[in-house]
This record gives C-alpha cells, structure tokens and sequence, in this order.
C-alpha cells in the first residue's frame, strides 16, 4: 500500500491515495488521522482521503506548520496498514491589522514658537503578518490641520508650519497605520498634541494716540485719562510706564499708574508756561513686542492773569495848554499773558478825567491811546491825575490800574490887566524934587512865569521926559527937571503894561 498525497490550492484541501492490490473486502482502503491533528484544524475523508481543514481557519501566526500522520487500512482487524506523514505548511495570509503599542499619544506643552521641522512624537504599531503583510505605512488620518505630519515609516510626527497658541491650543489627530499588502489592513491611534502659550503676541495699545484738553490750575489727583493696551498671550499682568524721552517738564506734571494705566496730574497746570504736553507711554508685558502711544494733553486757559502795563507806558506828559482838541498826548501799553478773549486788553479812565477832558482808545488790545477830547486851559487846572484801568474780556474780568499825570504847561494866553481899568487922575504940584514918586501902575496877569513876568512903559504923552517909569515896579516918579504948571498944566500918559512871554501880550 502506498500513500500519495494530492493537494489541491483551490480547496484549501489534499488527498492521500494508496493503492492496493488486493480485491474485495480486502482491497477497501480506509483514511485516518493518527496524530498532529490538535484542535481538530483537519478533518479526513474516511473513504477519499481528502484531507480538508476543520472548522476553524488556520492561523500562520499561531501555528505556521502541522504535521499529521495520516494512517491507510482495510479494517480495523487487518493487519495491512501504511501511514505516511504529511506536512502542512500554513502560508501567511495578509489577515492581521497593525496595533498601535498606545491608543493615544500625548505631547503636553509643545512651544508655540517651535518651528517648522520640529519632532513632536513616535508612534508605533506593529502588524505580525511577514513580508508586506506586517510593514506599516503611517499617516495623519485627520485633525492635523496641514500643521503635522507624519514620517510614513518611521512613525515620527514633526512640524510642517507654524503654531500660533492664540489660534489653537491643542490638536487631536487621527493617525493610522497601514498594512502593505491587500486588503490593507488598518490601525488606528490619536496624538493629542497641547501647545505652550509663550510671549510672542505684540501688546498693543486700543488707540493710537490719545489726545485730552485741561484745564489750567486743576486740581492735582485729576484723572487726564486711562490708556490700555492688550496682547493676545494675556499671559502676563500688562504695566505701563513712561518713555524715558518723555520731557522732564511733562513727568513733573503728570503720573501714570503702571497697573491701571490711569493718567493723573501731579503738578500745579499753568497754561502760561506750557499749555501742551506729550507723553509717550509704553505698554509692556515682560515679552519683546512692547507697544508705545502718544499722549497729547492740551492745556486751557483760564483769566488767571490780569493785563501788566509795559514799563514803556507813559506816567508823567507835559502838554501846552493850547493842545488842540483830537491830539494824542499819551500811550500807555499792557499785556495780558492770557489767550483769547482772556488776554484782550481794552483801556479805561477810571478816574481824574474831569468834565471828560480826555479820551482814551485802544488799539490793538495792547495801546492804549490817551487823547485831547476839549480845550484845555492850564489858569484852570494845570494838571490832571488820571487813572488808567487795563481790563481783560476775561470772564470774570481782571484789571489793573496805573496813574497817569499830565501836566498843563502855561501858554502866554492871558494879556497882563491894569487893575484901574480907567486910569488914574493924579494932582501933584510943580516944582516937586526929581524922583517923587507920582503913582504906581499895578498890573496882573494870569499867566505864570516869564508869561506873567510884567514891564511897564510911558508909550505916551511923556514927550518932554518930565515922568519916568520903573519898567519893573510900575512906579513912576518925576524926573530931575520938575514939572511947570506954566509950561504944562496936565499930561495924559499912556502906560503900556507888557509881560515876557511868547507870544507876547501887551
Ligand atoms: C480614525 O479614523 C478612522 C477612519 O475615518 C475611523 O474609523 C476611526 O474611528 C478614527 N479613530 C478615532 C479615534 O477617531
Ligand atoms: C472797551 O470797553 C468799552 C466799554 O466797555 C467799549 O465800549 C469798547 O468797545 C471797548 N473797546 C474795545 C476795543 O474792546
Ligand atoms: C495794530 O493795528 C494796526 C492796524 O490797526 C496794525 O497795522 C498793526 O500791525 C497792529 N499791531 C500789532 C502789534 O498787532
Ligand atoms: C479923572 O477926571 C476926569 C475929568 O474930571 C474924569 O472924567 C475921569 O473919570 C476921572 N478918572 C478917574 C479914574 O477918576
Ligand atoms: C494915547 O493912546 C490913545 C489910544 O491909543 C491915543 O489915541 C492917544 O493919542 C495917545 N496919546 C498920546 C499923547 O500919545
Ligand atoms: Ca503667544
Ligand atoms: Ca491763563
């Protein structure tokens, strides 16, 4: 008896033939399987010898080879039997799936600054099938973000772009692992990936600059006005402080609080010594990307000061008498160190400007121009004390006040008065000695000065030169040569009276 085995692929199956010359009962050859068949994998015709697998498929990766010892006989009782052993070899099927060695892979706290390249995780998963079966091709299945991927053997998963925590924190992907042989089998993992939030977001001010209007002399502890700045990384606690180029005159004034960001005035605000201030404050956040914003802060006015006369304005004019009615005889000058209406100065005569006598004009907000408003007459008033007011358009209005003296000088106005307007009728006798005194002509004269300063003359009546006249006194007296009632019973003198001035009056 001899066995022969036929295998056949397409049934997954063999058959053992023997032969046998025997005829009849004893020539019916029967099959068994003596050993080798643990878990029943084979099953044996008993008639045929068709070998075929059990039930259950066989695994390469359990067992990759069986041997059976398959038996040939004509019954139980006979003594005619061959066995002949057969050896199964399981040919690898690509039937198992890659495994992952974990279901998830963490990477906790990847810097977002980290760039392009950098490794992030290893996975692994292993596939038991040989040959293509079990080498594995790895891939980002999804969640990636075209940020990571995946080296397809190696398993290692690296940066492709840049991260930015501000735009995503964390990244869940899917990452499989594929067979390489049909039917591709498939295993699946997640890499959890969680970035580092780092100092890398510019802080920025909300507004670019910042412009405020105050008023002067406000009370110090006045809030100006709050700048805030952010930045995306809302890491760290954001300070503000100021530029160091900020002008020490701005720094003395104000103050910021490097928390709040709250601007405040530490100093007495005078318009008049500055009325704009510029502060440049940083925001920053410990990172590199600090920010700076301008601060204009605008100082208004207020009538803190009242006009101030120019030490150039007139204090003391003397002007004739005969000064013309329209002429100007003074100029005071002040300034008001205020703007606007708050610096416009208009002049007023507050006092001493009797029956109106003069005018004051103001030209330019700043003169003030002092005319003759009637005629003028010094044997009046030779001398007016005028007060002069410097008042702002301020409201409320400050002034100031300065005293203006004009003298009246005399003009030679008044003609000198005999004071007998009629003359004088006089009796002497003849013969009196030479130098007796006749009469004395007393004149006066309203004027002063050489004005008032009289002469007196005999312009008449005196052709023989029998009287004479005391040119400073008035006082006439006979002359040597006395006198002849025989010779001249009466004489009519004509006395002129002249004084000294120009133009002289008579
Ligand atoms: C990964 O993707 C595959 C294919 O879309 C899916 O079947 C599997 O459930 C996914 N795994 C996870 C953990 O989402
Ligand atoms: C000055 O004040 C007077 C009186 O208030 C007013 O009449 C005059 O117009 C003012 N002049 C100027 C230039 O403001
Ligand atoms: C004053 O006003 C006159 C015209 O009224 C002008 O010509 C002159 O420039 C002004 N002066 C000043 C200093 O404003
Ligand atoms: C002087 O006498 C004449 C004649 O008698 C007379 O007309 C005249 O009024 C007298 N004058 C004075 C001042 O008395
Ligand atoms: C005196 O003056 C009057 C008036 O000027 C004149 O008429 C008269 O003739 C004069 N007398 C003499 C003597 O000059
Ligand atoms: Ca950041
Ligand atoms: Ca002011």
């Amino acid at each position: 008896m001899t066995l022969v085995c036929v295998f056949s692929c397409a049934s997954l199956s063999l058959q053992v033939q023997a032969t046998d010359a025997d005829q009849g009962e004893n020539g019916r050859v029967l099959y068994r399987i003596l050993s080798g068949n643990s878990n029943r994998q084979f099953s044996i015709d008993e008639l045929t010898g068709l070998v075929t697998r059990g039930e259950r498929a066989l695994d390469r990766e359990t067992s990759s080879s069986h041997v059976l010892e398959v038996e040939a006989y004509n019954s139980d009782q006979g003594s005619m039997r061959s066995a002949v052993r057969v050896i199964v070899y399981v040919e690898d099927a690509n039937d198992e799936s890659p495994v992952f060695t974990q279901q998830q892979y963490n990477r906790l706290g990847l810097r977002e600054t980290a760039g392009i390249g950098t490794s992030v995780i290893v996975v692994r998963a292993t596939d038991p099938d040989t040959g293509d079966g079990g080498a594995v091709a790895y891939a980002i299945v999804s969640g990636a973000d075209r940020k990571f991927e995946v080296d397809v053997s190696t398993g290692l998963v690296t940066t492709v772009d840049y991260l930015d925590y501000e735009t995503k924190t964390s990244y869940l992907m899917n990452v499989s692992a594929t067979d390489q042989s049909p039917p591709f089998h498939k295993g699946y993992c997640t890499v959890y990936v969680t970035l580092l939030n780092e100092l890398d977001e510019a802080v920025a001010f909300f507004a670019p600059g910042y412009e405020v209007s105050l008023r002067e002399n406000i009370a110090t502890g006045t809030e100006v006005v709050q700048v805030q700045a952010q930045s995306a990384d809302n890491l760290n606690q954001l300070t503000y402080r100021s530029d160091p180029d900020t002008s020490p005159a701005a720094l003395a004034l104000f103050r910021i609080d490097s928390i709040t960001g709250r601007i405040t005035v530490t100093g007495l605000l005078d318009r008049e010594k500055g009325d704009l201030y510029t502060l440049t404050v940083v925001a920053d956040d410990g990172g590199p990307k600090k920010d700076s914003t301008v601060v204009s802060i605008t100082i208004l006015d207020e009538n803190d000061n009242s006009p101030e006369f120019d030490i150039t304005s007139d204090v003391s004019v003397d002007i004739p008498e005969n000064t013309p009615i329209g002429k100007r005889v003074a100029v005071v000058l002040a300034r008001d160190k205020d703007i606007g209406n708050n610096g416009l100065v208009n002049f007023t005569l507050v006092a001493g400007n009797m029956q109106d006598v003069f005018e004051i004009r103001t030209i330019n907000h700043t003169y003030g121009e002092v005319y003759v408003n009637s005629v003028l007459d010094r044997e009046t008033v030779d001398r007016y004390l005028l007060k002069v007011r410097a008042m702002d358009n301020g409201s409320p209005h400050r002034y100031t006040d300065m005293s203006l003296t004009i003298n009246i000088l005399d003009v030679n106005d008044n003609a000198p008065i005999i004071e007998s307007r009629n003359g004088y009728n006089i009796s002497i006798s003849e013969n009196v000695g030479g130098g007796t005194s006749v009469l004395r002509v007393v004149a006066t004269d309203r004027d002063i000065g050489s004005n008032a300063m009289l002469f007196y003359y005999i312009t008449g009546g005196n052709q023989d030169l029998t009287f004479r006249m005391d040119r400073m006194t008035g006082e006439m007296v006979t002359r040597p040569s006395p006198p002849d009632r025989e010779r001249q019973q009466q004489y009519q003198l004509n006395v002129t009276v002249e004084d000294d001035g120009t133009p002289l009056c008579r």
